[in-house]
Protein backbone atom coordinates (compact mmCIF):
# COMPACT_ATOMS: atom_id res chain seq x y z
CA UNK A 1 0.00 0.00 0.00
CA UNK A 2 1.35 3.29 -0.89
CA UNK A 3 2.15 6.05 1.32
CA UNK A 4 -0.84 8.22 -0.18
CA UNK A 5 -2.99 5.17 1.13
CA UNK A 6 -1.70 5.06 4.29
CA UNK A 7 -2.24 8.46 4.97
CA UNK A 8 -5.89 7.30 5.55
CA UNK A 9 -5.31 4.66 7.92
CA UNK A 10 -5.23 4.30 11.92
CA UNK A 11 -3.48 1.64 13.22
CA UNK A 12 -3.47 -0.70 16.15
CA UNK A 13 -0.09 -1.97 16.91
CA UNK A 14 -0.05 -5.03 19.32
CA UNK A 15 2.92 -7.74 20.53
CA UNK A 16 1.77 -10.80 19.15
CA UNK A 17 2.81 -12.50 21.92
CA UNK A 18 0.14 -10.38 24.27
CA UNK A 19 -2.64 -9.74 22.65
CA UNK A 20 -4.59 -12.51 21.33
CA UNK A 21 -4.15 -16.89 21.98
CA UNK A 22 -5.53 -19.46 19.64
CA UNK A 23 -7.74 -20.98 22.12
CA UNK A 24 -9.21 -17.28 23.12
CA UNK A 25 -8.43 -17.65 26.32
CA UNK A 26 -9.46 -14.27 28.72
CA UNK A 27 -7.57 -15.83 31.96
CA UNK A 28 -4.31 -17.37 30.39
CA UNK A 29 -1.17 -16.10 32.83
CA UNK A 30 1.20 -13.53 31.90
CA UNK A 31 3.67 -12.01 34.51
CA UNK A 32 5.14 -9.23 32.77
CA UNK A 33 8.18 -9.45 35.00
CA UNK A 34 9.18 -12.79 33.38
CA UNK A 35 10.12 -11.52 30.07
CA UNK A 36 8.47 -14.72 28.92
CA UNK A 37 6.06 -15.93 26.10
CA UNK A 38 2.85 -15.79 26.97
CA UNK A 39 1.02 -17.77 23.97
CA UNK A 40 -0.43 -15.10 21.89
CA UNK A 41 -0.57 -15.72 18.29
CA UNK A 42 -1.32 -14.80 14.47
CA UNK A 43 -4.41 -17.01 14.78
CA UNK A 44 -5.34 -15.44 17.95
CA UNK A 45 -5.09 -11.96 16.25
CA UNK A 46 -7.11 -12.99 13.34
CA UNK A 47 -9.70 -14.54 16.03
CA UNK A 48 -10.09 -10.86 17.77
CA UNK A 49 -10.19 -8.28 14.81
CA UNK A 50 -13.80 -7.54 15.36
CA UNK A 51 -12.45 -6.19 18.46
CA UNK A 52 -9.80 -4.39 16.53
CA UNK A 53 -12.38 -3.37 13.93
CA UNK A 54 -14.64 -2.19 16.46
CA UNK A 55 -12.68 0.94 17.40
CA UNK A 56 -12.44 1.75 14.12
CA UNK A 57 -8.88 1.08 13.43
CA UNK A 58 -7.89 -0.23 9.75
CA UNK A 59 -4.93 -0.94 10.01
CA UNK A 60 -2.62 -3.06 12.78
CA UNK A 61 1.50 -2.99 13.28
CA UNK A 62 2.71 -6.40 14.24
CA UNK A 63 5.65 -7.21 16.34
CA UNK A 64 9.07 -9.05 14.26
CA UNK A 65 7.68 -12.81 13.08
CA UNK A 66 11.45 -13.89 12.12
CA UNK A 67 12.76 -16.90 13.55
CA UNK A 68 14.64 -16.07 16.94
CA UNK A 69 16.73 -17.85 19.64
CA UNK A 70 14.25 -19.38 22.37
CA UNK A 71 16.30 -20.11 24.96
CA UNK A 72 15.62 -17.81 28.78
CA UNK A 73 18.46 -15.51 29.55
CA UNK A 74 18.71 -12.98 32.50
CA UNK A 75 17.03 -10.31 30.03
CA UNK A 76 14.17 -12.77 29.68
CA UNK A 77 13.39 -14.31 26.05
CA UNK A 78 12.30 -13.49 22.94
CA UNK A 79 8.58 -12.80 23.10
CA UNK A 80 8.69 -9.43 21.59
CA UNK A 81 10.35 -11.03 18.45
CA UNK A 82 13.91 -8.69 18.39
CA UNK A 83 16.31 -11.53 18.76
CA UNK A 84 16.02 -12.72 15.13
CA UNK A 85 18.35 -15.14 13.65
CA UNK A 86 16.87 -16.90 11.17
CA UNK A 87 15.54 -14.14 8.53
CA UNK A 88 14.39 -16.83 6.54
CA UNK A 89 11.78 -18.92 9.26
CA UNK A 90 8.88 -17.44 10.99
CA UNK A 91 9.24 -17.75 14.75
CA UNK A 92 6.88 -21.12 15.62
CA UNK A 93 6.09 -20.15 18.72
CA UNK A 94 3.65 -17.36 16.76
CA UNK A 95 2.33 -19.40 14.65
CA UNK A 96 3.40 -21.11 11.16
CA UNK A 97 3.34 -19.23 7.80
CA UNK A 98 -0.27 -19.99 6.56
CA UNK A 99 -0.93 -18.48 9.99
CA UNK A 100 0.51 -15.58 8.73
CA UNK A 101 -0.72 -15.73 5.28
CA UNK A 102 -4.32 -16.22 7.02
CA UNK A 103 -3.86 -13.21 8.73
CA UNK A 104 -3.50 -10.93 5.77
CA UNK A 105 -6.30 -12.26 4.00
CA UNK A 106 -8.23 -12.09 6.90
CA UNK A 107 -7.48 -8.14 7.32
CA UNK A 108 -7.77 -7.68 3.61
CA UNK A 109 -11.20 -9.36 3.56
CA UNK A 110 -12.19 -6.50 5.98
CA UNK A 111 -10.44 -3.66 3.77
CA UNK A 112 -8.03 -3.65 6.45
CA UNK A 113 -4.21 -3.57 6.41
CA UNK A 114 -1.29 -5.27 7.75
CA UNK A 115 2.14 -3.69 9.01
CA UNK A 116 5.10 -6.03 9.83
CA UNK A 117 7.49 -5.03 12.18
CA UNK A 118 11.34 -5.63 10.83
CA UNK A 119 14.82 -5.63 11.70
CA UNK A 120 17.66 -4.73 9.94
CA UNK A 121 20.19 -3.39 12.25
CA UNK A 122 21.21 -6.67 14.02
CA UNK A 123 20.57 -9.86 15.00
CA UNK A 124 20.05 -11.60 18.55
CA UNK A 125 22.49 -13.31 20.46
CA UNK A 126 22.19 -15.61 24.02
CA UNK A 127 25.79 -14.50 25.37
CA UNK A 128 28.46 -11.34 25.05
CA UNK A 129 29.31 -9.45 22.38
CA UNK A 130 32.94 -11.10 22.83
CA UNK A 131 31.73 -14.72 22.47
CA UNK A 132 29.36 -14.72 19.68
CA UNK A 133 29.36 -18.33 17.63
CA UNK A 134 27.98 -16.63 14.37
CA UNK A 135 27.28 -19.62 12.83
CA UNK A 136 23.62 -19.46 13.85
CA UNK A 137 22.73 -16.59 11.98
CA UNK A 138 21.33 -18.18 8.68
CA UNK A 139 21.61 -15.33 6.23
CA UNK A 140 25.07 -13.81 7.80
CA UNK A 141 27.01 -16.87 9.11
CA UNK A 142 30.19 -15.47 9.66
CA UNK A 143 31.15 -12.48 11.67
CA UNK A 144 32.80 -11.04 8.26
CA UNK A 145 29.22 -9.55 7.69
CA UNK A 146 29.30 -7.43 11.32
CA UNK A 147 30.54 -4.81 13.15
CA UNK A 148 33.31 -5.62 15.37
CA UNK A 149 32.09 -5.87 18.77
CA UNK A 150 31.86 -2.50 20.77
CA UNK A 151 28.69 -1.51 22.70
CA UNK A 152 26.96 1.26 22.13
CA UNK A 153 28.60 4.13 24.73
CA UNK A 154 27.68 7.70 23.50
CA UNK A 155 24.29 8.36 21.85
CA UNK A 156 26.36 11.70 20.89
CA UNK A 157 28.78 10.17 18.56
CA UNK A 158 26.65 9.36 15.73
CA UNK A 159 29.35 6.56 14.21
CA UNK A 160 29.39 5.04 17.52
CA UNK A 161 25.70 5.10 17.59
CA UNK A 162 25.81 3.45 13.79
CA UNK A 163 28.65 1.11 14.06
CA UNK A 164 28.72 -0.30 17.77
CA UNK A 165 26.28 -3.04 19.08
CA UNK A 166 22.83 -2.52 20.98
CA UNK A 167 22.13 -5.28 23.96
CA UNK A 168 24.14 -6.16 27.27
CA UNK A 169 26.69 -8.63 28.12
CA UNK A 170 23.67 -10.99 28.48
CA UNK A 171 21.91 -10.93 25.19
CA UNK A 172 24.15 -8.94 22.70
CA UNK A 173 22.68 -7.36 19.27
CA UNK A 174 25.40 -8.57 16.42
CA UNK A 175 25.65 -5.66 14.56
CA UNK A 176 25.61 -5.74 10.67
CA UNK A 177 28.04 -4.41 8.77
CA UNK A 178 25.10 -2.30 6.88
CA UNK A 179 28.13 -0.51 4.74
CA UNK A 180 28.77 -4.48 2.88
CA UNK A 181 27.21 -4.75 -0.91
CA UNK A 182 26.75 -8.15 0.25
CA UNK A 183 24.64 -7.49 3.30
CA UNK A 184 22.57 -4.44 1.31
CA UNK A 185 21.89 -7.14 -1.30
CA UNK A 186 20.45 -9.42 1.24
CA UNK A 187 18.53 -6.94 3.04
CA UNK A 188 17.18 -5.67 0.00
CA UNK A 189 16.26 -9.19 -1.82
CA UNK A 190 14.68 -10.55 1.79
CA UNK A 191 12.58 -7.45 2.72
CA UNK A 192 11.23 -7.77 -1.14
CA UNK A 193 10.09 -11.42 -0.50
CA UNK A 194 8.62 -11.21 2.81
CA UNK A 195 6.13 -8.36 1.20
CA UNK A 196 5.16 -10.23 -1.33
CA UNK A 197 5.23 -13.53 0.80
CA UNK A 198 2.91 -12.99 3.14
CA UNK A 199 0.80 -9.76 1.63
CA UNK A 200 2.48 -7.17 3.60
CA UNK A 201 0.59 -3.47 3.24
CA UNK A 202 3.56 -1.68 5.21
CA UNK A 203 6.79 -1.89 7.67
CA UNK A 204 7.75 -0.41 11.12
CA UNK A 205 11.42 -0.45 10.87
CA UNK A 206 13.37 -0.96 13.88
CA UNK A 207 16.73 0.90 14.99
CA UNK A 208 16.98 2.85 11.80
CA UNK A 209 19.17 5.13 13.59
CA UNK A 210 21.80 2.66 14.19
CA UNK A 211 22.28 2.30 10.46
CA UNK A 212 23.78 4.67 8.13
CA UNK A 213 21.08 6.53 6.25
CA UNK A 214 22.49 5.89 2.84
CA UNK A 215 21.04 2.18 3.32
CA UNK A 216 17.56 3.39 3.56
CA UNK A 217 16.06 4.30 0.61
CA UNK A 218 16.95 1.41 -1.41
CA UNK A 219 15.42 -0.87 1.06
CA UNK A 220 12.41 1.24 1.60
CA UNK A 221 12.03 0.49 -2.55
CA UNK A 222 12.84 -2.93 -2.00
CA UNK A 223 9.80 -3.16 0.14
CA UNK A 224 7.38 -1.32 -2.28
CA UNK A 225 5.32 -0.27 0.84
CA UNK A 226 4.97 2.23 3.37
CA UNK A 227 7.99 2.44 5.60
CA UNK A 228 7.63 4.28 8.61
CA UNK A 229 10.96 4.15 11.00
CA UNK A 230 11.92 3.60 14.55
CA UNK A 231 14.41 7.00 15.20
CA UNK A 232 14.09 7.00 18.98
CA UNK A 233 14.70 10.19 19.83
CA UNK A 234 12.54 13.75 20.94
CA UNK A 235 15.20 16.43 19.08
CA UNK A 236 13.21 17.54 15.40
CA UNK A 237 16.19 18.45 13.54
CA UNK A 238 17.44 14.51 13.95
CA UNK A 239 14.83 12.99 13.90
CA UNK A 240 13.24 14.48 10.67
CA UNK A 241 16.20 14.22 8.82
CA UNK A 242 15.26 10.93 8.22
CA UNK A 243 12.28 11.62 6.66
CA UNK A 244 14.61 12.05 3.54
CA UNK A 245 15.84 8.41 3.31
CA UNK A 246 12.44 6.88 4.03
CA UNK A 247 8.68 7.36 3.70
CA UNK A 248 8.34 8.23 7.11
CA UNK A 249 9.19 7.59 10.64
CA UNK A 250 7.69 8.10 14.42
CA UNK A 251 6.79 10.85 15.82
CA UNK A 252 9.47 10.69 18.55
CA UNK A 253 9.73 14.80 18.99
CA UNK A 254 5.76 15.04 19.43
CA UNK A 255 5.78 12.00 21.41
CA UNK A 256 7.72 13.79 24.16
CA UNK A 257 5.99 17.35 23.73
CA UNK A 258 2.49 15.63 23.88
CA UNK A 259 3.48 13.26 26.94
CA UNK A 260 4.68 16.80 29.13
CA UNK A 261 1.85 18.75 28.37
CA UNK A 262 -0.76 16.10 28.70
CA UNK A 263 0.86 13.74 31.77
CA UNK A 264 -0.54 16.49 34.45
CA UNK A 265 -2.72 19.52 34.70
CA UNK A 266 0.00 21.94 34.77
CA UNK A 267 2.43 20.45 31.88
CA UNK A 268 3.67 22.90 29.15
CA UNK A 269 0.88 23.49 26.37
CA UNK A 270 3.15 26.03 25.11
CA UNK A 271 6.02 23.30 24.22
CA UNK A 272 3.98 20.92 22.29
CA UNK A 273 1.88 24.08 20.41
CA UNK A 274 6.18 24.96 19.02
CA UNK A 275 6.99 21.41 18.62
CA UNK A 276 3.98 21.22 16.06
CA UNK A 277 5.26 23.81 14.36
CA UNK A 278 8.80 22.82 14.50
CA UNK A 279 7.99 19.17 13.20
CA UNK A 280 6.10 21.01 10.53
CA UNK A 281 9.18 22.96 9.07
CA UNK A 282 12.21 20.09 10.16
CA UNK A 283 10.32 17.14 8.21
CA UNK A 284 9.87 16.92 4.97
CA UNK A 285 6.40 15.35 4.98
CA UNK A 286 4.51 15.60 8.53
CA UNK A 287 1.41 13.76 7.35
CA UNK A 288 3.63 10.55 6.87
CA UNK A 289 4.76 10.46 9.85
CA UNK A 290 3.06 8.13 12.55
CA UNK A 291 1.75 9.59 15.72
CA UNK A 292 1.43 7.64 19.19
CA UNK A 293 1.90 8.35 22.77
CA UNK A 294 2.27 4.83 23.77
CA UNK A 295 4.16 1.78 22.50
CA UNK A 296 6.36 -0.81 24.34
CA UNK A 297 9.30 0.67 24.94
CA UNK A 298 8.18 3.52 27.14
CA UNK A 299 6.26 3.74 30.02
CA UNK A 300 2.30 3.48 29.48
CA UNK A 301 0.34 7.15 29.45
CA UNK A 302 -2.01 6.10 32.58
CA UNK A 303 1.36 4.92 34.30
CA UNK A 304 1.75 8.94 34.77
CA UNK A 305 -1.53 9.56 35.62
CA UNK A 306 -5.01 7.77 36.05
CA UNK A 307 -7.18 10.46 34.98
CA UNK A 308 -8.92 9.66 32.07
CA UNK A 309 -9.68 12.98 30.84
CA UNK A 310 -6.31 13.82 29.98
CA UNK A 311 -6.24 10.53 28.61
CA UNK A 312 -8.99 10.87 25.70
CA UNK A 313 -6.90 14.64 25.24
CA UNK A 314 -3.39 12.97 23.88
CA UNK A 315 -5.58 10.61 21.77
CA UNK A 316 -7.57 12.95 20.06
CA UNK A 317 -4.22 14.91 19.61
CA UNK A 318 -3.11 11.67 17.67
CA UNK A 319 -6.05 11.22 15.32
CA UNK A 320 -6.24 15.18 14.51
CA UNK A 321 -3.14 16.58 13.94
CA UNK A 322 -0.92 15.84 11.08
CA UNK A 323 0.32 11.89 10.71
CA UNK A 324 -1.06 8.70 10.72
CA UNK A 325 -2.27 7.51 14.35
CA UNK A 326 -1.06 4.65 15.87
CA UNK A 327 -2.56 3.18 19.32
CA UNK A 328 -0.74 0.39 21.42
CA UNK A 329 -2.52 -2.09 22.63
CA UNK A 330 -4.59 -2.02 26.10
CA UNK A 331 -4.40 1.36 25.86
CA UNK A 332 -7.75 1.58 25.11
CA UNK A 333 -8.06 -0.22 28.39
CA UNK A 334 -6.09 2.19 30.47
CA UNK A 335 -3.43 -0.25 31.18
CA UNK A 336 -0.56 1.63 33.21
CA UNK A 337 2.40 -0.18 33.12
CA UNK A 338 5.51 1.50 33.52
CA UNK A 339 8.78 0.95 31.97
CA UNK A 340 9.30 -2.33 29.94
CA UNK A 341 8.61 -4.86 30.28
CA UNK A 342 6.25 -3.97 32.89
CA UNK A 343 4.53 -2.30 29.41
CA UNK A 344 3.44 -5.44 27.96
CA UNK A 345 0.43 -6.70 29.69
CA UNK A 346 -1.55 -9.14 27.93
CA UNK A 347 -4.31 -7.58 26.55
CA UNK A 348 -6.43 -10.88 26.74
CA UNK A 349 -6.82 -10.16 30.34
CA UNK A 350 -8.98 -7.26 30.13
CA UNK A 351 -11.53 -9.80 28.75
CA UNK A 352 -11.55 -7.36 25.72
CA UNK A 353 -13.96 -4.79 27.08
CA UNK A 354 -15.72 -2.81 24.37
CA UNK A 355 -17.30 -0.71 26.47
CA UNK A 356 -14.48 0.47 28.63
CA UNK A 357 -14.23 4.53 28.50
CA UNK A 358 -10.98 4.18 26.18
CA UNK A 359 -12.72 1.55 23.86
CA UNK A 360 -15.77 4.16 23.37
CA UNK A 361 -13.71 6.97 22.86
CA UNK A 362 -11.55 5.77 20.75
CA UNK A 363 -13.78 4.20 18.47
CA UNK A 364 -16.18 7.93 18.50
CA UNK A 365 -12.70 9.60 17.45
CA UNK A 366 -11.78 6.83 14.32
CA UNK A 367 -15.53 8.01 12.97
CA UNK A 368 -15.16 11.65 13.29
CA UNK A 369 -11.45 11.32 11.32
CA UNK A 370 -13.28 9.26 8.85
CA UNK A 371 -15.88 11.68 8.68
CA UNK A 372 -13.21 14.36 8.00
CA UNK A 373 -11.36 12.23 5.16
CA UNK A 374 -14.88 11.21 3.43
CA UNK A 375 -16.26 15.44 3.54
CA UNK A 376 -12.35 17.11 2.65
CA UNK A 377 -10.81 14.58 0.15
CA UNK A 378 -7.58 16.89 0.71
CA UNK A 379 -7.97 16.44 4.99
CA UNK A 380 -5.43 14.46 5.29
CA UNK A 381 -2.56 16.31 3.22
CA UNK A 382 -3.65 19.59 4.54
CA UNK A 383 -1.72 21.68 7.23
CA UNK A 384 -2.72 20.97 10.96
CA UNK A 385 -2.67 24.56 12.24
CA UNK A 386 -2.46 25.67 15.68
CA UNK A 387 -4.36 28.59 16.27
CA UNK A 388 -5.10 29.14 19.89
CA UNK A 389 -3.11 28.70 23.26
CA UNK A 390 -3.26 29.64 26.57
CA UNK A 391 -2.13 27.62 29.69
CA UNK A 392 -4.22 24.92 30.14
CA UNK A 393 -5.21 24.81 25.94
CA UNK A 394 -4.43 24.49 22.40
CA UNK A 395 -6.79 24.51 19.40
CA UNK A 396 -6.09 23.18 15.83
CA UNK A 397 -7.77 24.36 12.31
CA UNK A 398 -6.89 21.06 9.80
CA UNK A 399 -8.78 21.12 6.78
CA UNK A 400 -8.35 21.99 3.22
CA UNK A 401 -11.31 24.74 2.76
CA UNK A 402 -11.63 27.62 4.72
CA UNK A 403 -14.92 27.71 6.63
CA UNK A 404 -15.03 23.98 7.00
CA UNK A 405 -12.35 23.11 8.86
CA UNK A 406 -11.95 20.47 11.59
CA UNK A 407 -11.40 22.18 14.81
CA UNK A 408 -9.75 20.37 17.41
CA UNK A 409 -9.52 21.82 21.00
CA UNK A 410 -7.45 20.18 23.56
CA UNK A 411 -7.09 20.55 27.33
CA UNK A 412 -5.02 19.56 30.34
CA UNK A 413 -7.65 21.04 32.89
CA UNK A 414 -8.21 16.91 33.49
CA UNK A 415 -11.81 15.46 34.94
CA UNK A 416 -11.63 18.22 37.40
CA UNK A 417 -11.89 20.86 35.09
CA UNK A 418 -14.78 23.38 35.36
CA UNK A 419 -17.81 24.03 32.93
CA UNK A 420 -17.12 27.24 30.98
CA UNK A 421 -17.44 28.19 26.96
CA UNK A 422 -14.29 29.12 25.18
CA UNK A 423 -14.80 31.85 22.26
CA UNK A 424 -12.45 30.91 19.78
CA UNK A 425 -11.69 33.71 16.70
CA UNK A 426 -9.77 33.17 13.27
CA UNK A 427 -11.16 30.12 12.81
CA UNK A 428 -12.45 30.61 9.01
CA UNK A 429 -16.13 30.22 10.41
CA UNK A 430 -18.31 33.21 8.97
CA UNK A 431 -21.17 34.66 11.79
CA UNK A 432 -24.19 32.40 11.59
CA UNK A 433 -22.42 29.20 10.97
CA UNK A 434 -23.91 26.04 12.45
CA UNK A 435 -21.02 23.30 13.93
CA UNK A 436 -21.77 20.07 16.08
CA UNK A 437 -19.08 19.91 18.35
CA UNK A 438 -18.98 15.65 18.32
CA UNK A 439 -17.66 14.19 21.33
CA UNK A 440 -21.19 16.11 22.99
CA UNK A 441 -23.21 16.06 19.94
CA UNK A 442 -23.55 20.17 20.96
CA UNK A 443 -24.79 22.22 18.06
CA UNK A 444 -23.36 25.90 18.19
CA UNK A 445 -23.89 29.26 16.32
CA UNK A 446 -20.68 31.48 14.92
CA UNK A 447 -21.51 34.43 16.69
CA UNK A 448 -21.83 37.91 15.29
CA UNK A 449 -17.95 38.59 15.67
CA UNK A 450 -17.33 35.31 13.92
CA UNK A 451 -16.01 33.85 17.24
CA UNK A 452 -16.96 30.14 17.75
CA UNK A 453 -17.83 29.41 21.23
CA UNK A 454 -16.59 25.84 22.66
CA UNK A 455 -18.27 24.22 25.59
CA UNK A 456 -15.11 22.85 27.82
CA UNK A 457 -16.33 20.63 30.75
CA UNK A 458 -14.11 18.48 32.62
CA UNK A 459 -11.22 18.80 30.68
CA UNK A 460 -12.58 17.03 28.29
CA UNK A 461 -11.42 16.99 24.42
CA UNK A 462 -13.17 18.67 21.68
CA UNK A 463 -13.81 18.40 17.84
CA UNK A 464 -16.62 20.71 15.72
CA UNK A 465 -17.83 20.34 12.23
CA UNK A 466 -19.80 22.15 9.63
CA UNK A 467 -23.10 20.57 11.17
CA UNK A 468 -23.94 19.86 7.54
CA UNK A 469 -21.40 16.83 8.03
CA UNK A 470 -23.10 15.00 10.61
CA UNK A 471 -26.20 13.65 8.96
CA UNK A 472 -25.68 10.04 7.92
CA UNK A 473 -22.29 9.64 9.72
CA UNK A 474 -23.25 7.57 12.76
CA UNK A 475 -22.38 9.78 15.00
CA UNK A 476 -24.54 12.10 17.44
CA UNK A 477 -27.66 9.38 17.01
CA UNK A 478 -27.47 10.20 13.22
CA UNK A 479 -28.07 6.92 10.60
C1 LIG B 1 15.51 -6.42 27.07
C2 LIG B 1 14.50 -6.66 28.17
C3 LIG B 1 14.45 -5.46 29.09
C4 LIG B 1 15.83 -5.22 29.65
C5 LIG B 1 16.83 -5.08 28.50
C6 LIG B 1 18.22 -4.96 29.04
O1 LIG B 1 16.76 -6.22 27.65
O2 LIG B 1 13.21 -6.86 27.61
O3 LIG B 1 13.52 -5.70 30.13
O4 LIG B 1 15.79 -4.04 30.39
C7 LIG B 1 14.14 -5.26 22.19
C8 LIG B 1 13.09 -5.70 23.20
C9 LIG B 1 13.46 -5.21 24.58
C10 LIG B 1 14.86 -5.68 24.92
C11 LIG B 1 15.81 -5.08 23.87
C12 LIG B 1 17.27 -5.38 24.13
O5 LIG B 1 15.44 -5.60 22.60
O6 LIG B 1 11.83 -5.16 22.82
O7 LIG B 1 12.53 -5.71 25.52
O8 LIG B 1 15.17 -5.31 26.24
O9 LIG B 1 17.53 -6.74 24.02
C13 LIG B 1 13.71 -0.76 19.35
C14 LIG B 1 12.42 -1.53 19.66
C15 LIG B 1 12.61 -2.27 20.95
C16 LIG B 1 13.66 -3.36 20.73
C17 LIG B 1 14.83 -2.89 19.98
C18 LIG B 1 15.92 -3.83 19.74
C19 LIG B 1 14.84 -1.68 19.34
O10 LIG B 1 11.34 -0.66 19.64
O11 LIG B 1 11.42 -2.86 21.43
O12 LIG B 1 14.06 -3.85 22.05
O13 LIG B 1 15.57 -4.51 18.53
C20 LIG B 1 17.30 2.54 21.79
C21 LIG B 1 17.24 2.30 20.29
C22 LIG B 1 15.83 1.94 19.84
C23 LIG B 1 15.27 0.77 20.68
C24 LIG B 1 15.32 1.21 22.15
C25 LIG B 1 14.80 0.12 23.07
O14 LIG B 1 16.67 1.48 22.51
O15 LIG B 1 17.69 3.44 19.61
O16 LIG B 1 15.89 1.56 18.50
N1 LIG B 1 13.91 0.39 20.26
C26 LIG B 1 17.80 7.21 24.21
C27 LIG B 1 18.52 6.91 22.93
C28 LIG B 1 17.67 5.95 22.08
C29 LIG B 1 17.40 4.70 22.89
C30 LIG B 1 16.63 5.11 24.13
C31 LIG B 1 16.24 3.92 25.00
O17 LIG B 1 17.44 6.01 24.89
O18 LIG B 1 18.76 8.09 22.21
O19 LIG B 1 18.37 5.61 20.91
O20 LIG B 1 16.64 3.77 22.09
O21 LIG B 1 17.35 3.24 25.42
C32 LIG B 1 14.90 11.58 24.92
C33 LIG B 1 15.93 11.62 23.83
C34 LIG B 1 16.09 10.21 23.28
C35 LIG B 1 16.48 9.27 24.41
C36 LIG B 1 15.38 9.33 25.46
C37 LIG B 1 15.63 8.34 26.61
O22 LIG B 1 15.26 10.65 25.95
O23 LIG B 1 15.51 12.51 22.80
O24 LIG B 1 17.08 10.19 22.26
O25 LIG B 1 16.60 7.93 23.90
O26 LIG B 1 14.78 12.86 25.49
CA1 LIG C 1 24.37 -0.54 13.20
Amino acid sequence: LSPAEWRKQSIYFLLTDRFGRTDNSTSATCNVGDRAYCGGTWQGVINHLDYIQGMGFTAIWITPVTGQFYQSTGDGTSYHGYWQQDIYSLNPQLGTASDLKALATALHNRGMYLMVDVVANHMGYNGAGTSVDYSVFDAFPSSSYFHSYCEITNYDNQDNVEDCWLGDSTVSLPDLNTDLTSVQNIWYSWVKGLVSNYSIDGLRIDTVKHVQTSFWPDYNDAAGVYCVGEVFDGDPAYTCDYQNYMDGVLNYPIYYQLLSAFKSTSGSISSLYSMVQSVASDCADPTLLGNFIENHDNPRFASYTSDYSLAKNVLSFLFFSDGIPIVYSGQEQHYSGGADPANREATWLSGYSTTSTLYTHLKTTNQIRALAIRKDSNYVTSANSPFYQDSNTIAMLKGSTSGSKVITVLSNKGASGNSYTLSLSNTGYSSGASLVELYSCTTVTVDSSSNVPVPMASGLPRVLVPASWVSGSGLCGSS
